[in-house]
């Protein structure tokens, strides 16, 4: 079933291959869609490099700091000049200093709140601008969130602020783009083992609660959030916008 059958997207956030934008990217191509990514940095150059190459030596492939609007002018031009059209943008990108994210919320400094909203936040608002005009076909934005957006994670801090700034961001962005059929969602995803969690101490611990406590006593599969993006890609979706959708094996239900 190609359900993207003659979609182009765009994917911001593949680091490596446990990124959640990977397993999402892996989804999205096996239901037809071409893709174009973006890496950071040279630093993840050669990662994304060998990664995306899987899907045809002409996959596009360009360097994007979210922080630098030269970066996102130009990688929206040669979007436009390669394919000359876009339906598909998922938002897999966030940053915090790591100090901001171990002591106390109220220790969180001006230069720390800057950046995590800059780069987990802003960064949907620019993308989905320099998106927008080559969304001629109607579109589906993504964009990857988690609980600590609207309930206290202790040491998620300024992370969960940012979060909450995006969900907020995805609900202005569905009204504005609304009129264009371009929808704007959020996944939130229960957590899931890769570069940008695995850093944070006590964070076994956490799939471990997980485990214990969600309706489903598990996980989530990187796999699940890949059919969960492909929905929301999908005309099965076309009426879904503004939302925050729940991939957590059922852990926001809890009361206790
Ligand atoms: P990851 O480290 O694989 O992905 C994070 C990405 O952000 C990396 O590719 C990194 O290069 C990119 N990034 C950071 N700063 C950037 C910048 N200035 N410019 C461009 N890119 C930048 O980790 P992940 O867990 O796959 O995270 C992807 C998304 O999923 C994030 O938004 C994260 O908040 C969200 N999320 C993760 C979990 C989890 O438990 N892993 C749960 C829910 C939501
Ligand atoms: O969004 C995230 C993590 C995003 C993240 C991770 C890092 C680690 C390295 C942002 N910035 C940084 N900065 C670094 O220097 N998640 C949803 C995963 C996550 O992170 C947590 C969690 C969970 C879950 C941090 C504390 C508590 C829970």
């Amino acid at each position: 079933m190609s359900l993207l059958a003659g979609k182009i997207g765009i994917v911001f956030g593949v680091a490596n291959k446990r990124s959640i934008a990977w397993a999402i990217a892996q989804a999205w191509h096996k239901a037809g869609a071409r893709l174009a990514f973006t890496y950071q940095g040279e630093r993840l150059k050669e990662n994304v490099e060998e990664l995306a190459s899987t899907f045809g030596p002409d996959t596009l492939l360009m360097p994007c700091d979210v922080t630098k609007d030269e970066d996102i002018a130009r990688v929206f031009a040669e979007v436009g000049q390669k394919f000359g059209k876009l339906h598909l943008m998922l938002h897999s990108v966030a940053f915090a200093p790591k100090e901001a994210l171990e002591g106390e919320f109220l220790n969180t400094s001006r230069e720390a709140f800057r950046m995590a909203h800059d780069i987990s936040a802003y960064s949907l608002i620019a993308l989905a601008r320099g998106a927008a005009p080559l969304m001629t076909e109607g579109g589906s934005i993504v964009a990857m969130t988690y609980y600590g957006s609207e309930k206290v994670v202790p040491h998620y801090n300024v992370m969960g602020v940012a979060k909450a700034a995006l969900e907020a961001s995805t609900r202005y962005l569905a009204y504005d783009m609304g009129p264009k059929k371009v929808r704007v969602n959020c996944i939130s995803a229960g957590p899931v083992n890769t570069l940008a969690a695995r850093g944070i101490a006590g964070f076994m611990d956490m799939l471990k609660h997980y485990e214990a406590h969600s309706p489903l006593k598990r996980n989530v599969l990187p796999d699940e959030l890949g059919a969960t993006g492909t929905f929301l890609a999908s005309d099965g979706a076309a009426a879904i916008t503004g939302q925050v959708l729940y991939v957590d094996c059922g852990y926001q239900i809890m009361g206790m």
